[in-house]
C-alpha cells in the first residue's frame, strides 16, 4: 500500500512541485488549496505521470470549521495520513511597520500561523492514533532572519519555526517526526502575491541571479520523507548558491 501525503497549498509553486515529486515516488496524495481549477489540472497531471491515487480538496486553511469538516469527512482510507506538508502560506506587502496595512498583516498571520495550526490540530490526532507520521513545515530564511519590510512575514515564519520545535517535543511520545524546510528565494507565484499582482516588481526579485526552483524544495522534501524511521531531519535551510543571507544576494 502506498504512503499517503497531504499537502496544503498544492495549487501552485512549492506545494505543486512537492505533490508531483511524491507522486513520482510512489505516494498517494491529498492535494489542498483554494483554486479548484489548479487542483483539477494537478490531479490530471499526477494521473498522467504516475499510478498514484489523488484526492483533491478545496480548502481555505484560515477557516477552522472548514478545515475540521474536510479532515473529518475524508474517506476512511485517506485518514491514514503518513506525511503532512504544511506549505500553504504567503507574504503580502513590504511596507515598513509604521505604514503597515492591517489587512495584509491579518492575511499573513491567519494563513501562515493560524492556518498551519488548524491543519495540524486536525491531522495530528489521526497520526497519534496510529503512532506514526511525519509533519514537514515549510518555514523560510525569513524564519531565521529579518529584513527591511519583512516585519510581519518574518514574524509569522519565526513563529512557525518555534511552533515546529514545540510540535517536535509534544509529538515525540507518539513516534511522530517533525521537520522544517527553510528556503531562501524560490521563483514561484510568491512575489506576485507579495506585490499584489505587479509583475514588474515580482520579476525584479529574481533578476541577475539563479533562484531556487520549486522542484529543489520538492527534492528536499522527498529526501526527508524517505529517511529510515529512526532518522529525523529536523531542519534544512536551503538557499540559491547566489544567496548568503536574507539580504545578501550576488546579482550580476
Ligand atoms: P505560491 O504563491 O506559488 O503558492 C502558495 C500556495 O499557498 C498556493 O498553492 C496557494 O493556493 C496556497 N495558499 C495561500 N493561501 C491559502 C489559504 N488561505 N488556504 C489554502 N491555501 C492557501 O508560493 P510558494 O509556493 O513559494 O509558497 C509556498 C510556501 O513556501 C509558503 O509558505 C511560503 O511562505 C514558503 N516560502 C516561499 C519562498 C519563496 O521564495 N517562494 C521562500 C521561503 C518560503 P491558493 O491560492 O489556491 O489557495
Ligand atoms: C520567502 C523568502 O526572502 O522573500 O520566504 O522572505 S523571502
Amino acid at each position: 500500500m502506498n504512503k499517503i501525503a497531504l499537502i496544503t497549498g498544492a495549487s501552485a509553486g512549492i506545494g505543486e512541485a512537492c505533490a508531483i515529486k511524491l507522486a513520482e515516488n510512489g505516494f498517494d496524495l491529498i492535494i489542498a488549496g483554494r483554486r479548484e481549477k489548479n487542483l483539477e489540472k494537478l490531479t490530471q497531471k499526477i494521473k498522467d505521470i504516475s499510478k498514484s491515487e489523488v484526492l483533491s480538496v478545496c480548502l481555505d486553511v484560515r477557516n477552522f470549521t472548514e478545515v475540521e469538516k474536510t479532515i473529518n469527512s475524508l474517506p476512511e482510507k485517506w485518514k491514514n495520513i503518513d506525511v503532512l506538508v504544511n506549505n500553504a502560506g504567503l507574504a503580502v506587502g513590504v511596507s515598513p511597520i509604521e505604514q503597515g496595512i492591517v489587512d495584509d498583516w491579518d492575511r499573513m498571520i491567519d494563513t501562515n500561523v493560524k492556518g498551519l495550526l488548524y491543519v495540524t490540530r486536525c491531522v495530528s490526532p489521526l497520526m497519534t492514533k496510529r503512532k506514526k507520521g511525519l509533519i514537514v513545515n515549510i518555514t523560510s530564511v525569513a524564519g531565521k532572519e529579518v529584513y527591511p519590510g519583512g516585519n510581519v512575514y518574518c514574524g509569522t515564519k519565526h513563529a512557525v519555526d518555534a511552533i515546529t520545535r514545540g510540535m517536535r517535543i509534544d509529538l515525540l511520545p507518539h513516534n511522530i517526526r517533525v521537520s522544517s524546510i527553510a528556503p531562501g528565494m524560490v521563483e514561484t507565484e510568491f512575489s506576485l502575491v507579495r506585490f499584489k499582482g505587479d509583475e514588474n516588481k515580482a520579476d525584479q526579485v529574481y533578476e541577475g541571479f539563479k533562484p531556487l526552483k520549486a522542484e529543489d524544495i520538492a527534492d528536499t522534501l522527498l529526501f526527508i520523507a524517505t529517511r529510515p524511521d529512526h532518522v529525523s531531519i529536523n531542519d534544512i535551510l536551503i538557499m540559491p548558491s547566489a544567496q548568503a543571507s536574507a539580504r545578501d544576494v550576488n546579482r550580476n
